[in-house]
């Protein structure tokens, strides 16, 4: 059934939508499936997302047609005929009306307005692509959302730097991913905090039986307490605290606070949350429950939504701002192709979107209100040699970096490891060219002999210009 009369009209405006601010406006990419219209399917989408479905209903009153989101944007030829990347632009514009304040205080959630802009329309039948490529949230909702509480400001602050423009914080992954019991783990912490900031559990590490929370937390305080005064620098630690049920995640936090909170350390905490595997109930349980620790949204799992291999999901740039507004103090942002993860140099603007108060999206400019800012964090297949590519890229390093295997893969220690991921920071900031910073900087000059492949890509001719280095 064409509904494209109903929940469509391309008259709108949407720079009148926009200073309108009563909608909530969407940008998708749209491939119909053979046999059905552009618009049509458009239109059937827009039903599904709000208040229709694929037949008109005997219900259905005036006040109901009131709240219809409406297609007022297609371009269909938008993508050219690509089998994946191909497609038409359309938007739809969502009224306020059809979001969802919490009984308590309010504040909109996300898994709600995530379950109409990209619900029910990922598998309707008519289409073989629709992808979410960046939405418009207007005021009246930003200012609704929890947004971050703790920051990256908090982290400066605990590690003695300015809480503005506080630079970049270097860290690790304590690796293997599994497998490490209590004492080889607190002695990879000792290890790595002797030379870098910050080190995380990895995604998965939790509470396995070869390495009990209860058994390997207070190691890690241990290994901490020994770091912060042999370096007489602060350490952070963030420590996951994923789990199915709010009441596990309560515990959990509660439980490593308490022990940080021995050496007078619960400020350097933060807490790792498996974002998208626990959803947006999951990130709001730790960000209510915990509201002045940094909230470390790790993404595992987020590909199957936002590879740019899919015509379906989301582009990362959404998933970016959704972590935002659950409350995110830092979100895995990817490498802009500087890493091993799916990624380009242009996706400056995931972090652009995260940390700044305005922000022009691929398709809306976005204010953020006051809105906290959300930390971006940049992992996966980093080391020494690849930062300062990067820092040049995003233009700034205002980041927590966490390089696992660039720590300990350094052939020296994962303390080298660890201060060589400072020097390349140092490296950039000065202006420096790294092979002449490498002459006088000896770990970053050994993650040329650490990395020799990344050495031999970006820096061709490193051995002869730095020499080898004992
Ligand atoms: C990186 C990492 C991170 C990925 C996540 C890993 O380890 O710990 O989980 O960076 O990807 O398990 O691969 P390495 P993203 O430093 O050893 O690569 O940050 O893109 O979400
Ligand atoms: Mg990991």
């Amino acid at each position: 059934m064409d509904q494209s009369n109903r929940y469509s009209n391309l008259n709108l405006k949407e720079a009148d939508l926009i200073a309108g601010g009563k909608h909530l406006l969407v940008a998708y990419k749209l491939k119909p499936a053979k046999g059905h219209g552009f618009l049509e399917v458009a239109s059937h989408i827009a039903a599904e997302s709000s208040t229709g479905t694929n037949v008109e209903v005997s219900t259905t009153d005036d006040f109901t047609r009131g709240v219809d989101a409406l297609v007022y944007e297609v371009d269909e030829t938008a993508f050219g005929d690509d089998p994946v990347k191909g497609g038409g632009l359309m938007k739809i514009a969502y009224p306020v009306e059809l979001f969802d304040p919490n009984l308590i205080d309010g504040h909109f959630n996300v898994s709600h307005m995530w379950s109409l802009i990209l619900g029910n329309n990922q598998g309707m039948g008519d289409h073989v692509g629709l992808r979410m490529l960046d939405f418009l949230v207007p005021e009246v909702m930003i200012r609704k959302f929890d947004g971050p509480s703790a920051g990256i400001a908090d982290l400066w602050k605990v590690l003695g730097r300015p809480e503005v423009n506080g630079g970049y914080i270097a860290g690790t992954i304590i690796k293997p991913k599994l497998g490490l019991r209590p004492d080889p783990f607190a002695k990879a912490c000792y290890d790595f905090w002797l030379g870098g900031d910050f080190i995380k559990n990895d995604e998965p590490q939790a509470n396995q039986p070869f390495c009990p929370m209860e058994v390997v937390i207070p190691k890690v305080v241990q290994s901490m307490d020994r770091a912060q005064q042999e370096t007489g620098q602060a350490k952070l630690f963030s420590a996951n605290v994923t789990a199915d049920f709010h009441g596990e995640m309560i515990k959990r936090g509660e439980y490593i606070l308490g022990e940080f909170a021995k050496i007078g350390s619960e400020k350097h905490v933060a807490f790792l949350v498996d974002g998208f595997v626990t959803g947006p109930a999951g990130v709001t349980t730790c960000r209510r429950a915990f509201p002045d620790t940094f909230l470390h949204f790790h993404r595992a799992g987020h590909g199957a939504l936002t590879s740019y291999k899919s015509p379906m999901g989301m582009d990362p740039v959404c998933y970016m701002k959704l972590s935002r507004l659950m409350g995110a103090s830092g979100i895995h942002t990817g490498t802009m192709g500087y890493g091993k993860m799916e990624g380009h140099a242009k996706e400056t603007v995931l972090a652009y979107m995260l940390e700044r108060d305005e922000c022009q999206g691929p398709y809306f400019y976005q204010k953020w209100y006051g809105m906290k800012p959300t930390a971006p964090i940049i992992s996966g297949g980093m080391n020494a040699l690849r930062l300062p590519g990067f820092f040049q890229n995003l233009g700034h390093g205002n980041v927590i970096n966490t390089c696992g295997g660039g720590s300990f893969g350094h052939i020296d220690s994962p303390a080298a490891g660890g201060i060589s991921l400072g020097q390349a920071y140092e490296c950039w900031k000065s202006g420096t060219d790294p092979i002449e910073y490498a002459k006088t900087h000896k770990e970053f000059a050994r993650a040329f002999d650490s990395f020799p492949k990344d050495a031999d890509k970006l820096f061709p001719g490193w051995r002869d210009k730095i020499g080898a280095h004992k």
